[in-house]
């Protein structure tokens, strides 16, 4: 496991330093460590990959990284209070959800985020696989610990799926990504994140939420297996060239924190509008999958709980509050 290090902390400050040259002395001063200590730190960073080029009588500029994820790295470009300041990141793990689900459970902070560069069991809703390639995607869970009562919870994953469509637009102008209800985000009509949210609670408060994100982000086509490849796309295809990953978790942690502040003290109303404002379901004709039963009609909206409204033919409007939809027209 990859957490914040020294190496990360020398990272940080020449990716701060924007291109200027920073000397190992400064270095050795800022992180309280011998001029030798950090010298060594920089030979085993060039071991991994980094480039450095080495400024006489003025320091160390980084010239290029390795494409692989950082705490040090993301942290450099963080604009957050509390989200991110906890960063693990892990070669390899079954599922980040299982390792989030340990953290939270021995006492992990609110915004404590869990990252891998691939998983061997993602998962989905419903026990669903979630194909997670090695080092192309963001694998993600970020454990949140609001002050909510558990019959809120559901509603995390449509502020996530705001929080997120935000920060992969900013990411590109040719990325234009889409909500389809409940937690999808498309472009062009494919799949390139999906969100699971999973909760421990007691009866009447919520202890964490453990809020899963998964995105496509510099695969290219052969990347997907044949069974997903007519459904899923990659914001790399989509914007027609690489995306940085770390850039694109700083930027969804900032704007995690901030809607999940804004629900947990105006509800969901804002994220309401948010939400209608990206949604590619509302308005269309969609067949609807429950557990029970499948049947077509009009997604007309979602309500003050985030349950999306479907009217039938019939007139009548049902309330779907988990499922899946498939949107016809
Ligand atoms: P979902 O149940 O809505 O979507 C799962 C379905 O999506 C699969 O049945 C398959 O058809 C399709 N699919 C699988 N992998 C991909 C992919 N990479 N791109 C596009 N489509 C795909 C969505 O569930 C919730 C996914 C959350 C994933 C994150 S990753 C970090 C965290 N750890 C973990 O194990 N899960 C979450």
């Amino acid at each position: 496991m990859k957490m914040s290090s020294t190496k990360d902390d020398i990272i940080k400050a020449l990716l701060l330093a924007n291109g200027e040259a920073v000397s190992g002395q400064q270095l050795a001063d800022q992180l309280g460590m011998s001029r030798t200590a950090i010298w060594k730190h920089m030979q085993a960073l060039q071991e991994e990959g980094y480039k450095f080029e080495t400024v006489k009588k003025k320091g160390y500029v980084l010239k290029s990284m390795p494409n692989l994820l950082t705490a040090g790295e993301i942290q450099s470009f963080l604009q957050t209070e509390r989200f991110g300041q906890q960063i693990h990141v892990f070669d390899v793990v079954d599922s980040t959800q299982i390792i989030a689900h340990e953290k939270a459970r021995n006492g992990a902070k609110d915004g404590t985020v869990i990252l891998a560069e691939e998983q061997t069991l993602g998962r989905g809703r419903m026990t669903r696989p979630w194909e997670s390639t090695k080092n192309k995607g963001v694998w993600m869970t970020v454990i949140i610990r609001p002050d909510i009562p558990p019959q809120m919870a559901s509603q995390f994953t449509l502020v996530a799926a705001v929080a997120v469509t935000k920060a992969i637009k900013e990411m590109s102008e040719k990325l234009q990504p889409e909500i389809k209800w409940p937690n999808d985000i498309l472009i062009r009509g494919k799949k390139c994140t999906g969100i699971l949210t999973e909760m421990q609670s007691e009866p009447d408060c919520v202890q964490a939420l453990l809020v899963g994100i998964g995105i496509n982000v510099n695969h290219i086509e052969e990347d997907f297996s044949a069974d997903i490849q007519h459904i899923a796309t990659s914001l790399a295809i989509e914007a027609g060239e690489p995306i940085s990953r770390a850039r694109l978790i700083a930027n969804i942690l900032h704007y995690l924190e901030q809607y999940s502040d804004l629900y947990v003290t105006q509800g969901f109303a804002p994220i309401k509008e948010m939400w209608e404002q990206s949604s590619c379901t509302i308005g269309k004709k969609v067949e609807v999958t429950t557990l029970r039963e499948v049947f077509t009609g009009v997604a007309i909206g979602i309500n003050e709980d985030g349950v999306l409204q479907v009217k039938l033919a019939t007139g009548e409007v049902r309330p779907i509050y988990s499922g899946d939809i498939k949107i016809i027209n």
